[in-house]
């Protein structure tokens, strides 16, 4: 039995299901980026805004390349769980916030013509860092990315997720309807910000009327988006199936923790967030930094350092009392460096971040968290060195976070096995690995000189000195011993 409109009368009495009529719901957002992290956030509020009586704000998710979460969902009539995990045991609840399923590579024409659709007044994203194709250090378009010229010449066949807001934008300017609100909801620096440069500069080289159009009439809010959700396993498959006595092909995994702030500037309404629980506010950036500068920095030492360690996931890491301390320096590290509202208790903050890496119900990879690093060090670790270096504060756990990532990107690990790097500039690090060789001295310095990653930062002489001396170490005691003496 599967999981699915029919079926869900079926469901156990004590797993939630959707609260409302669902055959009433119409699409009112399109989110690119279909995702386990999308489905396990904001499709619960949305989930929770459907409940409470507005059926016009369905999601239409759409997948900009693999058609594996689709294929998953559109035979349960796009019903999954969403299963939170913690020491306390497991709660599910089926969400019917998804109406629809899209698969921007199939038919790039129909994902288009769905965004342009007047009922669509929220187009949401999770692509990942990298999929915003621009230069992190610098939060400009990358003109030169090869999905970004492949969409400059096929303006109506695009592949990435900026070609596809363009695109939608454009042909809604042409037909005389309203823009829609470009909500990103990525773990990037100023988010609303970076994608609304991002979109408009491709606009622009399109044509400059309408990036001009673009930048007058469309809103990008910033977000603040946080929940841990770790990749779904086969195991976790089979035991949600096994609790819901039907099989659901694509749960999702989570942590009872869930937060999202949001800037209030929607151009064309939106659902009544705050009483689902968002956090409505003038300005997201303090909450932004905090969350990157805190959560996401640690994660990543943790993760970097962890992996080389031989730890798993976060909770194995954590449960090493030397990587528990390196995580709370972090966030001590980065917290100098924050200006909150009056009322934020960033220490409370610090220690439920601790609390929740340590969830042990939670399979979190080290190996997860680990990708993409290029993309997430400059929001992540480099923000807060530099601030530290204009203060002439110390700067040594951070540089070692920064080596952990070094050594991680050569791609040979502490016994010398491969290390699957998964980075979009993964063949440029295993290149400079291979010219450097396992030199502290000759490899730090090179990956330091990657402008698109580092700017003008990597050319910082105490910076270069703190992590070559960490680099070092980590080649000379191994992560371990390297963390434990720091
Ligand atoms: C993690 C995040 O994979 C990663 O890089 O740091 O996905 C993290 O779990 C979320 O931002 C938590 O909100």
């Amino acid at each position: 039995m599967r999981l699915s409109r029919a079926n869900l009368d079926r469901l156990p009495s004590g797993i939630r299901r959707p609260a409302y009529d669902r055959s009433r719901v119409t699409p009112g957002i399109v989110h690119l980026g279909l995702g386990a992290f999308h489905r396990a956030h904001q499709a619960v509020v949305i989930d929770d805004c459907l409940a409470a009586g507005a059926p016009a704000w369905g999601i239409i998710g759409a997948s900009l390349r693999s058609p594996d979460t689709r294929d998953a969902l559109f035979p349960q009539d796009h019903l999954y769980t969403v299963a939170v995990r913690s020491a306390e045991g497991t709660d599910h609840r089926v969400i019917g916030a998804l109406v629809g399923s899209e698969v921007a590579r199939e038919d790039p024409a129909r994902l288009i013509a769905k965004m342009a659709d007047p009922a669509i007044r929220i187009v949401s994203l999770t692509v990942t860092e990298k999929g915003y194709c621009h230069t992190p250090q610098t939060g400009d378009l990358d003109e030169r990315h090869p999905d970004v010229v492949h969409d400059l010449n096929n303006f109506d066949a695009p592949r990435s997720a900026p070609g596809f807001i363009v695109a939608a934008l454009a042909r809604r300017r042409t037909q005389g309807h309203a823009p829609f609100t470009v909500l990103s909801c990525d773990n990037l620096a100023a988010n609303g910000h970076t994608v609304q440069r991002i979109v408009t500069q491709f606009a622009a080289l399109r044509s400059k009327d309408l990036g001009k159009w673009i930048c007058e009439n469309v809103a990008f809010p910033c977000t603040m988006v946080d929940r841990i959700v770790p990749e779904t396993t086969d195991a976790d498959r089979a035991a949600v199936s096994t609790t819901l006595g039907m099989h659901d092909a694509w749960p999702v995994m989570t942590e009872p923790f869930t937060q999202w702030v949001v800037e209030d500037r929607f151009s064309a309404g939106r659902p009544d967030l705050a009483a689902a629980g968002v956090e409505l506010v003038t300005d997201v950036k303090p909450f932004e930094l905090m969350k990157l500068r805190l959560l996401n920095a640690s994660h990543s030492a943790l993760a970097y350092l962890g992996y080389l360690a031989g730890y798993e996931t976060i909770a194995d890491t954590m449960r090493d009392p030397n990587f528990a301390r390196l995580a709370a320096s972090v966030m001590e590290d980065a917290a100098v460096t924050l200006t909150m509202p009056a009322g934020t208790d960033l220490s409370a903050y610090r220690a439920s971040l601790l609390k929740r890496f340590a969830n042990p119900a939670l399979h979190h990879r080290t190996w997860q968290i680990a990708m993409d690093g290029s993309q997430k060090l400059p929001q992540r670790l480099l923000g807060t060195i530099q601030d530290r270096l204009r203060r002439e504060l110390p700067i040594e756990t951070h540089a070692l976070a920064v080596a952990g990532w070094m050594r991680y990107v050569t791609g040979s690990d502490e016994q010398g096995r491969a290390i699957d790097v998964r980075d979009p500039l993964a063949r440029e690090f295993a290149g400079l690995a291979r010219e450097r060789g396992p030199v502290a001295e000759r490899l730090a310095p090179a990956l330091l000189g990657i402008g698109k990653v580092f700017g003008p930062l990597g050319a910082d002489a105490r910076l270069r000195e703190a992590v070559t001396n960490a680099l070092g170490k980590l080649y000379a005691q191994g992560a371990r011993r390297t963390v434990e003496s720091c």
